[in-house]
C-alpha cells in the first residue's frame, strides 16, 4: 500500500506509557514500539503517523458491520439526547424490551428470553450461574458440575476461566477455580484434520468424551456443558461434522444443559444470526456480545430457552427469581446501538454477503499452504487461521513477527501464539480479503 512508513516515534512523546496496562499484551515490548489507531471507518483504521490499516479482524471479532457505521453512530448519538442511564433493577426502558424482543425472535426456537450483561465474560458467567440455578430451582441442586472444553475461551471472569481451557489464562489463578469443573478434550488434531476446508470430516467421535465424563462423575452431578460452536481465541478451531450434534444428543440423554458461547460466532461471523443455525444444533442457552452492537458500545448477554426460563418462574411472586444482574444490564446506549446494528445487518443483507465472501476467504487462506512454516490452514464462515510451526525454543515469536510485519505494512491481523487469525467484517470487498492474504504471504516469507 502506498503510504508513509510505520513511525512509532511519531506519537510516543504524548503518551503516558507507564499509566496504561494493556490486556493480553507484551506491555514492555509494546512500550518500545507502541502501535496506535486513532480513527476508523468501514474496513479501515487510521494511525497517528498518517497510515491506513486494513482491519482483518473486525476490531477484535466484533465490528461485523464495519467501523463507525453511520446508522449505528446516529442511533447512539440520538440516544444520548434522550436517556443516558436507566435503573436496571425494578425499572426498565423501552429499548431494552425492544432489543430483547428482537434477539428472542432472531435466536432459534425455543430460545426466547434475554438477560443483558455488558461483555462476553459477563455473558459467560451469567450463563453458568443460570445453569446452576436452573437445576436448583427444579429441586435438582445436586447438579453442580460444569463441563468446559480444552482450548475453550469464555472470558476472564472466575467462571469463564474455570470452564475455559487455555492454560496460561488459568495457571496463575489455579487456587481460585470453581470447584466441580471438568473439561472435554479439544478437537484440534492436525494429524487428522490439517488443511480441512470448512468443517473437518474427521472427529465426530470426540464428542463421546462427554460420555466418559458422565461415567466418571455421574450425570446426576452435571449441570451444563459449555462450548464455543467454533473455538475462536484458541485459533479458529472448527467443529468436526457431527460433533456438536452428538454433544447435543448426549446432553439430552442425561438431562445436562448445553450452552453455546456465541460471543464470536453470533451476528454474521458464520453467516447467520447465531452459529447454532449454521451448525444445525440448538443449545439451551446461548451467550452473545461483540457483534450484537458491531463493537460500538459494549453489550453482552444470554438467550435462554422457555424451559430454562420457566423453571425460575414457579415460586411465590414476591421472591426474586435470580440473584444476578449488573448496574449496566440493558444500558440505553448499548440497546440503541444493538437495535440499530440488527437493522443494519438485516437491511444491508450482510449475512448473505458474509456467506458469499466465505469461499473467497477460503480460497485466499488456503493459497498460503506452500508458504514457509505453515502447518495448518482452517476456515469457517468469515473466520480463518493459519497455524505456523513455532521457531525452535521461541514459541509465539514467529506469530508476533508476522503480526508486526503486517501492521507495519498496513494490515491488522491477530496472532495468538503462532496462529494467525483472520476475521474480516461482513462488509469486506473480495479485493480486501485478497489484500489480507497477500500481506500475510509477504509476512510469512519475511518471518521464515
Ligand atoms: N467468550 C468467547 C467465545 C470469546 O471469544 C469472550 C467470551 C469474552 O468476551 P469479553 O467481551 O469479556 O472480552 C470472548 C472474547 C482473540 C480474542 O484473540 C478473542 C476474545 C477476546 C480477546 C481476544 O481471538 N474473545
Amino acid at each position: 500500500m502506498n503510504q508513509p512508513a510505520f513511525d512509532p516515534s511519531a506519537q510516543q512523546d504524548e503518551l503516558d506509557l507507564d499509566a496504561l496496562w494493556l490486556p493480553f499484551t507484551h506491555n514492555r515490548l509494546y512500550k518500545k514500539q507502541p502501535r496506535l489507531v486513532e480513527r476508523a471507518e468501514g474496513m479501515y483504521y487510521h494511525t497517528p503517523d498518517g497510515r491506513r490499516l486494513l482491519d482483518g479482524l473486525s476490531g477484535l471479532w466484533c465490528s461485523n458491520a464495519g467501523h463507525r457505521h453511520p446508522r449505528i453512530v446516529a442511533a447512539v448519538k440520538a440516544q444520548l439526547d434522550e436517556l443516558d442511564y436507566a435503573v436496571a433493577f425494578q425499572v426498565g426502558h423501552p429499548k431494552a424490551f425492544a432489543l430483547a424482543s428482537r434477539l428472542a425472535a432472531l435466536a432459534p426456537a425455543p430460545l426466547n428470553h434475554v438477560f443483558f450483561a455488558n461483555s462476553g465474560s459477563e455473558a459467560c458467567d451469567t450463563a453458568l450461574k443460570i445453569a446452576l440455578a436452573y437445576h436448583k430451582a427444579r429441586g435438582d441442586g445436586g447438579r453442580y458440575r460444569l463441563i468446559g472444553r480444552e482450548k475453550g475461551y469464555h472470558g476472564v471472569g472466575f467462571g469463564g476461566i474455570s470452564v475455559g481451557g487455555i492454560a496460561p489464562n488459568r495457571k496463575a489463578f489455579a487456587g481460585a477455580m470453581l470447584p466441580g469443573v471438568d473439561h472435554l478434550r479439544h478437537t484440534h488434531d492436525l494429524a487428522h484434520m490439517a488443511f480441512s476446508r470448512g468443517r473437518p470430516a474427521w472427529g465426530a467421535h470426540l464428542a463421546e468424551d462427554l460420555e466418559r465424563l458422565v461415567a466418571l462423575h455421574d450425570a446426576s452431578t452435571i449441570a451444563a456443558v459449555i462450548v464455543e460452536p467454533m473455538q475462536g481465541s484458541a485459533g479458529v478451531i472448527v467443529p468436526p461434522l457431527g460433533y456438536l450434534e452428538r454433544l447435543r444428543e448426549i446432553c439430552d440423554a442425561h438431562g445436562i444443559l448445553l450452552i453455546f458461547d456465541e460471543v464470536i460466532t453470533g451476528f454474521g461471523r458464520l453467516g447467520h444470526w447465531f452459529g447454532a443455525e449454521r451448525v444445525g444444533v440448538t443449545p439451551d442457552i446461548v451467550t452473545f456480545a461483540k457483534g450484537v452492537t458491531s463493537g460500538v458500545v459494549p453489550l453482552g448477554g444470554v438467550v435462554v430457552s422457555d424451559t430454562v426460563h420457566d423453571a425460575f418462574m414457579q415460586g411465590p411472586e414476591h421472591l426474586l427469581e435470580l440473584f444476578h444482574g449488573y448496574t449496566y444490564s440493558g444500558h440505553p446506549l448499548a440497546c440503541a446501538a444493538g437495535l440499530a446494528t440488527l437493522e443494519v445487518y438485516e437491511d444491508e443483507g450482510l449475512f448473505a454477503r458474509a456467506l458469499g465472501l466465505e469461499p473467497v476467504l477460503e480460497r485466499v487462506v488456503h493459497s498460503l499452504r506452500e508458504e514457509p512454516n505453515v502447518v495448518d490452514i482452517r476456515n469457517f464462515g468469515l473466520a480463518a487461521a493459519v497455524e505456523l510451526a513455532p521457531r525452535a525454543g521461541a514459541a509465539g515469536a514467529r506469530g508476533l513477527e508476522v503480526f508486526q510485519h503486517c501492521f507495519e505494512r498496513g494490515v491488522m491481523l491477530r496472532c495468538t501464539g503462532d496462529i494467525i487469525a483472520l476475521g474480516p467484517a461482513c462488509i469486506a470487498q473480495a479485493s480486501e480479503i485478497e489484500a489480507l492474504g497477500e500481506a500475510l504471504r509477504d509476512a510469512l516469507r519475511a518471518a521464515a
